[in-house]
């Protein structure tokens, strides 16, 4: 079975019940029902066959959280269309990167865009949209069919697209559909941008599997956050650790009204600190779900939904998701032991986009290499232990220190410099940079560039000079030497 025929469940079962309801920044509500979505979906996909498209071509979107970025997400899987959602805050090198890998027939974008080629403007599509009639288009796709090319910074600095199927899509739906409990009853509060897995895979899919009611905010804005939730009272919340953090600033008359309604918070994307999941539940009178997923495989392990939900550890495996531990050899390693994590099943991708090395170096004895280390205990439940590269995680974003040093050394003045992670009270941790300087050193023009050419949040907090990098002997830097900025 394709997508399509998974969401006929709501968008054709339940035509006249509330489906989505989209909160601009602004504050403006526009509601759907999952009839009205259904033809709007229709339109979309005439406007793109219209507009050439056809099975297998790539649409790039520069979009935020919008119902046209859901509407075309339906019509891409209509086609066969792979929808490639680029993350809103990357600046022209990191567009640039992925529109000449991707090679779409278009790039579509609201307004101004870091890229020089040609943008198709959302107004143009909109406008298009509300001309063309709603008669349904479907290709007989199946599950194996690309669904979306998802980018993920690779350790080596530059980008590469994991190909995401129908199948890996759905599986990982209905298992999380079920494995929480979804309802049509359900209200999903999702402020997570839709150009990553957390909230395209967790969130639309639970969603359409399910049919519960979406309340799709554009951004999660921190400042607002009591009236986000007792505006629209959820039962459901997806969110990354940073937003848990925000949500503990609230009253605690405030904390305890939002609990009272809510059934389930799920957080995952970085580690939520066990301190969080403790004060949240004081506050809220709930004890929050983590979960561990990444890009390359969706969802693959989950604190359970009636058992104990364990601090500092991730749960278990979803159904029909095998994970191994195993040592730098390769050999599964008992409970206990640390090694590195290993996953197979349906929810893992097809390959890289136009990489098959890097595919064929991600898998090993058909399962998945996620370069996440950890530890299952006895009874189960998986704990991660960082990642085998030097990963920083901000906000729910990775950031690969790589890809800043790169950058860093391109700019006069630095001879050599090292970027690590800081610890952060909200965002989890931070980037900080470590430059060795071959003339003037200059931290507020060395950010300047930075913030010109890199997403916000891969931008260092502070720029340290240092005399020289601690190396070992074999001329690696050794990050953990580095003095704290201060
Ligand atoms: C963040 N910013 C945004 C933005 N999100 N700007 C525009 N649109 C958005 N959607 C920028 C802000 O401009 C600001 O830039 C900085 O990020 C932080 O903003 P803030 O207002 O202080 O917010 P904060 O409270 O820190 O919260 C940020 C956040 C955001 C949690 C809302 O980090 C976020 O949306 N994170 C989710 C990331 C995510 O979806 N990860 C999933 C990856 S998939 P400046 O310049 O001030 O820094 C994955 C696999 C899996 O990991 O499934 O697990
Ligand atoms: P991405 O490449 O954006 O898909 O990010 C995936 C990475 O985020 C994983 O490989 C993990 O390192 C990290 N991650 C996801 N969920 C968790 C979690 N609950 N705890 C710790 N790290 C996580």
């Amino acid at each position: 079975m394709n997508l399509t025929q998974l969401f006929d469940n709501s968008l054709r079962g339940r035509r006249d019940q509330p489906g989505l309801e989209f909160q601009a920044a602004s504050g403006g509500v526009e509601r759907l029902t999952f009839g009205e979505l259904e033809q709007r979906a229709n339109r979309a996909a005439g406007v793109l066959r219209a507009r050439g498209f056809a099975r297998g071509d790539r649409l790039c979107l520069y979009l935020a959280n919008s119902v046209e970025m859901i509407e075309l997400f339906l019509a891409c899987t209509r086609l066969g269309v792979i929808f490639v959602p680029i993350n809103i805050l990357y600046r022209e090198r990191e567009v640039r990167h992925i529109v000449e890998d991707a090679d779409p027939r278009a790039l579509i974008a609201d307004g101004a865009v870091p890229h020089p080629g040609d943008v198709w403007q959302l107004s143009e599509f909109r406008a298009a949209a509300k001309r063309h009639d709603a008669s349904r288009l479907a290709e007989p796709l199946d599950g194996d069919d690309p669904a979306a090319i998802i980018y993920t910074s690779g350790t080596t600095g530059t980008s590469k697209g994991a190909i995401l199927t129908h199948n890996n899509f759905a599986s990982n739906g209905i298992s999380l559909a079920s494995c929480w409990q979804f309802s049509e009853d359900d209200r999903l509060l999702l402020g997570l941008p839709l150009f990553h897995v957390h909230g395209l895979a967790n969130g639309l899919h639970c969603w359409l599997a399910s049919g519960c009611t979406l309340r799709l905010l554009e951004r999660f804005e921190h400042q607002k956050a009591a009236s986000l939730f007792l505006d629209f009272r959820p039962t459901v919340f997806f969110g990354v650790p940073t937003m848990y953090v925000r949500l503990l600033d609230l009253a605690p008359e405030t904390s305890g009204e939002i609990g009272s309604s809510i059934r389930l918070f799920v957080s995952g994307s970085a580690p939520l600190p066990a301190q969080t999941l403790e004060d949240f539940q004081q506050r809220f009178g709930h004890r929050i779900l983590e979960r561990y997923g990444m890009t390359e495989t969706l969802m693959n392990i989950g604190n359970p939904y009636f058992d104990q939900r364990r601090a500092g550890t991730v749960g278990l495996p979803l159904p029909g998701v095998s994970v191994e531990i195993r040592d730098p050899e390769g050999q599964p390693v008992g409970s206990d032991t640390e090694g590195e994590l290993y996953v197979r099943g349906p929810n893992v991708f097809a390959g890289y986009w136009k990489k098959p090395d890097a595919t064929a170096a991600a898998f090993s004895k058909a399962f998945f290499r996620t370069g996440d280390m950890g530890v299952r205990s006895a009874d189960g439940y998986y704990t991660l232990r960082g990642r085998a590269s030097d990963l920083i995680i901000s906000g729910g974003y990775n950031i690969y220190p790589r890809e800043i040093e790169e950058f860093l050394l391109e700019q006069p003045g630095v001879a050599e410099c090292a970027v690590a992670a800081s610890a952060d009270r909200v965002r989890g941790e931070i980037p900080v940079a470590y430059v060795v300087a071959n003339g003037e050193f200059d931290a507020a023009r060395l950010e300047d560039a930075c913030r010109k050419e890199l997403a916000s949040f891969k931008v260092p907090r502070a720029f340290v000079r240092v005399e020289s990098l601690p190396r070992t002997a074999l001329g690696k830097v050794q990050k953990h030497l580095l003095p704290r900025p201060d």
